[in-house]
């Protein structure tokens, strides 16, 4: 029989988290075929909450889920796991500043980092969920030296796949039969959604679309903006959406992508499209036996390089500010 993998979800008592466990547990992030134990972490004002969740877990018999802990203590949660998708963050409430939001995620993301460098097992991979999800992944990674850098992402899947939605609805074709989008960068308004590559049953995006005004602005801007639609719709934000796609993303990373098709992941970047190193930025990206890959040699015209560096900027100065919250 296959050891089950140890899941740590933080945050778990929050909306995503409550739209995330059941898909791990009924196995859409590694298969039907791997069982999982999951390990549920939130803040004590959550800890009733976190036990109702765990309550639904067993009631909804999940046969994959061999077992659950949900604790308020980062230690317990993070001993032995596998992976780590990491949810749970402060969020940026009305009239708070930039800087304090990042001061208050810099230091969830340093202790947490250290929980995870002295307790989880052994090439853990991580995801961050949370925002700033791109540089709540930077600090995580400069605080768990012993994780490779390799092994720690962030999330932009949704945006990927938001990409790919909007081309299925504008072609009326099946989403399943568009691919190969790109995210670059940031997962934030600044992110660069790239279709100039993009493909639906093997022919170029572009040419099927053939409105280049439309690709080149509307789209782009529906994209990077979707997450705000969401709330004004819902007056909540994306959850099952993000849940989704943090499954995509680890089921992708873990099992592989298709031959031909590449994703978009947030990983550490190594100058590759003269990105500066040393940044979380989204990337296309293949992946096999376990490890991303940078998908190489891709065109990039003037207008995407523009967009491109305008996201890099923004990341570059998102690092500067989360280094100076740094106590
Ligand atoms: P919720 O506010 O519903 O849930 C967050 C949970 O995290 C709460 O239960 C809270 O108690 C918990 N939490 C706070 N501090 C914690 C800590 N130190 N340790 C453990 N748990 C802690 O937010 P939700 O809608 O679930 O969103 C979660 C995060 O995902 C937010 O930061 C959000 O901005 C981010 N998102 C990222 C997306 C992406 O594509 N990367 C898209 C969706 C989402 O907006």
């Amino acid at each position: 029989a296959t050891e089950p993998a140890h899941v740590l979800v933080t945050g778990a008592a929050g909306q995503i988290g409550y739209a995330l466990v059941p898909m791990i547990a009924r196995g859409v992030m590694f298969g039907p075929d791997q069982p999982v134990i999951l390990h549920m972490l939130d803040i004590p004002p959550a800890a009733e909450a976190l036990n109702g969740v765990k309550m639904e877990l067993v009631d909804a018999a999940f046969p994959l889920l061999k077992g659950v802990v949900a604790t308020t203590d980062v230690v317990e949660a993070c001993t032995g796991v596998n992976y780590a998708v990491m949810v749970g963050g402060f969020p940026r409430k009305e009239g708070m500043e930039r800087k304090d939001v990042m001061t208050k995620n810099v230091s969830i993301y340093k202790s947490q980092a250290s929980a995870l460098e002295k307790h989880a097992a052994a090439n853990c991979k991580v995801l961050v969920v949370a925002n700033p999800a791109n540089t709540n992944a930077l600090i995580l990674k400069e605080f768990a030296p012993s994780i490779p850098e390799k092994n720690i992402t962030c999330l932009t899947r949704l945006d990927h796949n938001r990409a790919l939605g909007q081309i299925s609805e504008r072609l009326n074709v099946q989403v399943c039969d568009v691919k190969n989008a790109i995210i670059w960068g940031n997962h934030s308004s600044t992110q660069y959604p790239d279709v100039n590559h993009a493909t639906v049953c093997g022919k170029p995006v572009r040419e099927l679309v053939a409105d280049d005004e439309w690709l080149n602005g509307e789209f782009i801007k529906t994209v990077q903006q979707r997450g705000a639609a969401i709330i004004k719709a819902r007056k909540l934000s994306s959850a099952l959406s993000a849940a989704s796609s943090a499954c995509d993303h680890i089921r992708d990373w873990v099992l592989g992508t298709p031959e031909g098709t590449w994703v978009s992941m947030g990983v550490y970047s190594d100058g590759s499209y003269n990105v500066p190193a040393g940044l979380i930025y989204s990337f296309p990206v293949t992946c096999a036996n376990g490890d991303w890959k940078i998908v190489q040699g891709l065109s990039i015209d003037e207008f995407s390089r523009k967009k491109l560096d305008l996201t890099a900027e923004e990341l570059s100065e998102e690092k500067t500010l989360a280094y100076s919250c740094l106590s």
